[in-house]
């Protein structure tokens, strides 16, 4: 159940909207959960939700979002995956007067594309993180591996740029490896082999940065079977907050999360009805909280409250 994320102050102004949402797919646990919220707060809502899940691939939303269009929808909610391409399709949809709203990544490009963007401070995330491992390692040198996200998507760009930024001017802290993972579990796994390989079996690495949790889960079971310990020997930083980090953290094998909420959808459908209802155009830009959790933020805890939540 999704319920207690849910707003409900205005739960008739959209009832009866068609609303299309292209989502980018389901490479991580945070993407299924924003799904899932964002089909919980449609129907809470009254709206009809057409669905489109992209399979990871631009091509496959920009299909989408011109059968929307074709539709006749009231409005669209894009994922975009990657930053640049759009400028198409979006000016296809304001050609047709039908509203579109980005959700949790951004994209280049005029920003008269779309009506207002959901998303978090991805630079900050990134600085967050930084900031996090500076302040844990002090003095100590510490070389570091980084996960990147899906190449040419805001959220590999930006959260890569942020940490580096709380990092720069420290000369114990350096980034040696770095390389995508796509966002996926599998996917962190195998470049964190990789990287384990080729730093000494990992003894030569202090830190893993992941640009999501996902790929940090992945990145915990490769060090585990090079026989190190993640969260000791390798210290493990990462942003999102789902449940499956807070598990790591009670068993000690994470360090540390940015939390990125689910629920974009509850802000973007509060946009579309003000403006709507009243003309209010929205901020360009509604930018969610994040916030840094470490194992001395009751983990357990956070881990029964996400699943309570339906992740
Ligand atoms: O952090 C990651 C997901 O776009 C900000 O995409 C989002 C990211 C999120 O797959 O887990």
């Amino acid at each position: 159940m999704v319920g207690l994320l849910l707003s409900t102050a205005h739960a008739e102004g959209l009832q009866g909207k068609i609303i299309g949402f292209s989502q980018i797919g389901s490479e991580s646990g945070w993407r299924a959960a924003e799904t899932s919220v964002t089909k919980a707060e449609a129907e809470a809502r009254g709206i009809d939700l057409k669905f489109a899940d992209a399979q990871q691939k631009q091509e496959n939303q920009i299909k989408a979002i011109r059968g929307f269009i074709a539709q006749g929808v009231d409005a669209i909610l894009v994922a975009p995956v990657v930053a640049t391409g759009w400028e198409e399709v979006l000016t296809e949809a304001k050609e047709a007067e039908i509203p579109v709203v980005l959700l949790d990544r951004g994209i280049e490009g005029p920003e008269d594309l779309y009506l207002t963007s959901v998303a978090s401070d991805q630079v900050k995330e990134g600085r967050v993180a930084g900031e996090w491992l500076a302040g844990t390692v002090g003095e100590a040198q510490c070389n570091i591996v980084e996960l990147q996200g899906t190449v040419g998507s805001s959220p590999a760009i930006n959260r890569k740029q942020g940490f580096e930024e709380a990092i720069a001017g420290k000369a114990n802290l350096a980034i040696i490896r770095s390389q995508t993972g796509d966002f996926t579990r599998s996917k962190g796994k195998e470049v964190m082999e990789g990287f384990l390989k080729a730093e000494d079996g990992g003894k030569n690495i202090c830190a893993v940065y992941a640009h999501n949790d996902d790929m940090a889960v992945g990145a915990i079971q490769a060090i585990k079977d090079a026989g190190l310990k993640p969260g000791s020997d390798i210290l493990v930083v990462s942003i999102d907050a789902v449940p499956d980090i807070f598990a790591a953290m009670v068993a000690g094998e994470a360090n540390a999360t940015v939390e990125l909420t689910p629920n974009m959808a509850g802000p973007a459908f509060d946009a579309l009805q003000a403006y709507w209802d009243a003309g209010t155009e929205p901020a360009k830009f509604i930018i969610t909280e994040s916030k840094l959790y470490t194992p001395a933020d009751d983990p357990q805890g956070e881990y029964e409250r996400r699943k309570d939540l339906g992740y």
